[in-house]
């Protein structure tokens, strides 16, 4: 929830499912007043993250900020049930941070189970396919293959400064873990489509829901997996990263 003595805090308490709401927020910090200066990361001051309780449900959006550090986003929560928002900043003169807090919208609450381990997903005709492993204690490369009607994309379009925008979370707990693409438009070797490579450390085994955003045709679309994380093995099929850039 906070970190570095930073805190996310919810102002709207009262979400009804299924219902548009202006959802307001501030992030403090160590001196309990709100954040009005962030660094620009991914084109954003601010990336708010959005998922159902039981994985199942996921958003990233862009609130806006008032001068006085207020945030204010049209959320929808799709039905009853918990939920954790992430805000992921960058405050001026410090570090990068994720924040997280609790929200929920009233009403009975009907928990899915985890969808099965899969590294194939369907978004409006496209194909997403995962290649790589998550293994403990190493940086995991996770190469994402995007198709159209079985023919790969070749033209996928920058969004947020990249061809896509991986999130991963631990099912466990919804620990929100740390993904650096490897290359960006525009870099001299890094393509358009149709693969889309990351980097991933995992803190433990288990399984992890990751959802992948990507821009083709002028619409961003989400792609979702279930992925178990296993110990190291005994020969690392990828070796860390070197020389990859952070952003
Ligand atoms: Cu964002």
């Amino acid at each position: 929830m906070s970190e570095n003595g930073y805190t996310l805090n919810p102002l709207t308490t009262t979400i009804e499912p299924g219902e548009p709401t202006d959802f307001h927020f501030t992030v403090s910090g160590p001196d309990g007043r709100p954040v009005t200066d962030y660094q620009v990361q991914h084109e954003k001051k601010l990336h708010f993250i959005v998922v159902s309780r039981d994985l199942g449900s996921f958003q990233h959006l862009h609130p806006e900020m008032a001068p006085d550090g207020v945030w204010s986003v049209k959320l929808t929560l799709p039905e009853a049930g918990a939920y954790r928002a992430f805000a992921d900043v960058a405050p001026t003169g410090g570090a990068s941070l994720t924040l997280g807090a609790d929200l929920s919208a009233a009403g009975d609450y009907d928990p899915k189970p985890l969808p099965e381990a899969s590294r194939t997903a369907t978004v409006d005709g496209y194909t997403v396919t995962l290649d790589g492993e998550l293994a403990l204690g190493q940086a995991s490369r996770l190469t994402l293959k995007v198709a159209k009607d079985g023919r790969p994309v070749t033209d996928l379009q920058p969004y947020l400064g990249a061809y896509g925008h991986l999130v991963a979370l631990r099912a466990e707990d919804l620990a929100y873990l740390h993904v650096h693409p490897d290359g960006e438009p525009g870099d001299g070797r890094t393509t358009a489509g149709p693969e889309i490579v990351f980097y991933a450390e995992v803190p433990s085994t288990g399984d992890y829901r990751l959802f992948l955003d990507f821009q083709h045709e002028g619409k961003v679309r989400t792609a979702d997996f279930t992925l178990n994380a296993g110990e190291r093995p005994a020969t690392p099929r990828t070796a860390a990263p070197s020389g990859h850039h952070h952003h």
